[in-house]
């Protein structure tokens, strides 16, 4: 069959900061070409509307499988989709991706005959069988449609079994973090043990934590062109002899690149050695969420880690010379005494510190416990950008009191300041005719503006996301699972490397 995989438009963070490779479709891509399909891959991060269509023109699939890892891409989707159906009336048209499994029903209801089925969970075996039945795939496991939701599907047992087609991936060059430009991603472990209150990442892969062979990671990392990789794990080396390992693959083949992650400070502090290691390899940023500044928010959110941790980790990251973007997620109940104090904060610290904002995302518990009213339905508010709960401050004041913080990224990190401190790493880099860090040091006020944010909620709203009231029971944390219940010994491993950081 010929399948076409499109990923939709950038979100607002990554009209600045970071543009990245659809690494979950890749996946599922791999899968298809490995069951015999003719596959390929359109990413609307880095093509355009045109594109696609030019695409559907010569292509003419027979099957279009859109990718919804992030809430606020659903009404782009869900207008793709209908337009799939116009152009192509016999195509087989599917979603898949973290968001969209937990928010099945709705999303098959707004697409009103557009969308044939979603792909709940992980894509790589379910989309191949559920492709080799359609469009009679009713009852599958892993798949919802007009008709019901199948049985959940059961985790990958092995995900070394099947590796990112990046191959699918065109303009390759357009992919960047930062100034690692351009950047590949890869994965070496999938899943998270832990179980914070605001994340969905313990709902989508049932608290399970699967770690990819260090040779095969070797080999992958060595297939990679690009100099720079973004390691797309929740929580990179929560296991020690994962990394070291890894580590040896690398040093075994000589591959030098430089490295992003994303980590917990409680992990950092207990594997110090492992990113010590890593740091003389080429880690030099690292993403930690450090989330609040204040023990009490820490336990509501069920971090499981304390102030004086973060502080820790953050003095190691800084004796290591690993770079860090911290993450503190601002709440709408904030007030200017406490955007005073975060701004503070954040221009004494040498770290790179981004603001989010609290958001109760379908798929997580503070969705269903959160007692405020959610003060929208707009899917494309649920970005972490906007606040889609009361704000104490008037909107536009909150909206005026977080850009102001943010801009400190601007200052310290940006503009033709950083673009003079930076210029050797800039002529490198347009000697390769890659530009995409010079643009974006000039990106901010374009788009972190208080008009722009506030004028966001005046937008009609064509589909309305469910609120958690349109619940008709609330479900427990067992209830928003999207897999089957798995007991393997190295789950249970996982559940106790979690635990044992409490
Ligand atoms: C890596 C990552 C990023 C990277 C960028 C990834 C990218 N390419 O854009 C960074 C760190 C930059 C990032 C940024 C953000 N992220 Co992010 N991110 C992730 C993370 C940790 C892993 C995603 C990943 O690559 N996984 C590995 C691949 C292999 O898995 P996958 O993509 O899920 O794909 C599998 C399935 O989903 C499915 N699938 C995926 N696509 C498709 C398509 C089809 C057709 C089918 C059938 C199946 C299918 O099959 C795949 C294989 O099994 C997830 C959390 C998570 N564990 O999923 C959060 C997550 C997706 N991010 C989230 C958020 C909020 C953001 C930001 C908005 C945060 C911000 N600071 O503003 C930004 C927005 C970035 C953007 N794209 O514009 C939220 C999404 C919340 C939501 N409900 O919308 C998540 C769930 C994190 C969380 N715990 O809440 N993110
Ligand atoms: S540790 Fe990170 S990925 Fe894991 S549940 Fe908490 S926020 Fe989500």
């Amino acid at each position: 069959m010929r399948v076409l995989l499109v990923h939709p438009s950038p979100l607002l963070y990554s009209e600045v900061y970071l543009r990245l490779e659809p690494l979950g479709m890749e996946c599922v891509g791999a899968a298809l070409l490995a069951a015999g399909h003719d596959v390929r891959l359109i990413d609307l991060q880095v093509f355009k509307r045109p594109d696609l269509e030019r695409e559907l023109a010569r292509f003419r699939p027979q099957a279009v499988g859109f990718s919804v890892n992030y809430l606020a891409n659903v009404p782009e989707v869900i207008d793709l989709a209908k337009l799939i159906k116009q152009r192509l009336p016999g195509a087989f048209v599917f979603c898949g991706g973290h968001s969209i499994s937990f928010i099945t029903e709705e999303v098959i209801a707004h697409g009103d005959g557009a969308i044939d089925a979603i792909v709940t969970g992980e894509g790589e075996t379910t989309t191949p069988m559920m492709l080799e039945q359609a469009p009679d795939v009713d009852g599958l496991p892993g798949v919802a449609t007009a008709r019901g939701k199948g049985p959940r599907p059961t985790l990958q047992t092995d995900i070394n079994a099947i590796r990112p087609a990046r191959h699918l991936t065109r303009r390759r060059r357009r992919y960047f973090i930062g100034e690692l430009d351009p950047c590949a991603s890869i994965e070496f472990s999938r899943g998270c043990p832990w179980d914070c209150s605001f994340c969905s990442a313990w709902t989508f892969y049932g608290r399970s934590y699967r770690l990819a062979d260090p040779a095969v990671i070797g080999d992958e990392l060595q297939a990679i062109r690009e100099p720079n990789c973004f390691i797309v794990d929740d929580v990179a080396f929560v296991h020690p002899e994962h990394g070291m390992a890894i580590a040896d693959e690398i040093e075994k083949r000589g591959i030098k690149k430089r490295y992003y992650l994303e980590t917990r400070c409680d992990v950092l502090i207990r594997n110090r050695e492992v990113f010590a290691r890593w740091a003389k390899l080429g880690l030099c940023y690292m993403f930690l969420g450090l989330e609040s500044l204040d023990a009490d928010q820490l336990k509501l959110f069920r971090k499981r880690v304390t102030p004086n941790q973060n502080f820790e980790a953050l003095e190691i990251a800084r004796e290591l010379g690993i770079e860090v973007a911290i993450n503190l997620i601002t709440d709408p109940s904030w007030d200017e005494e406490k955007f005073t104090a975060a701004r503070e904060w954040a221009t004494r610290v040498p770290e790179i510190v981004h603001l989010t904002v609290a958001t109760p995302y379908p798929g997580t518990e503070l969705f269903h416990t959160d007692r405020r009213r959610l003060t929208t339905d707009d899917y494309r508010l649920f970005d972490i950008q906007h606040a889609v709960t009361p704000t104490k401050l008037p909107l536009r004041e909150f909206y005026a009191q977080l850009v102001e913080t943010q801009s400190i990224i601007n200052r310290k990190f940006m503009g033709w300041k950083t673009a003079v401190d930076v210029s050797r790493i800039l002529a490198g880099q347009l000697a390769r005719g890659q530009t995409n860090f010079l643009r974006m040091l000039f990106k901010f006020a374009s788009v972190y503006n208080v008009d722009r944010f506030h004028g966001d909620h005046d937008k009609p709203v064509v589909y309305g996301m469910r609120k958690p009231e349109d619940y008709p029971v609330k479900p427990t944390p067992d209830d928003l699972m999207v897999h089957v219940k798995v007991s393997t010994g190295k789950r249970r491993e996982s559940a106790e490397v979690a635990s044992s950081s409490v």
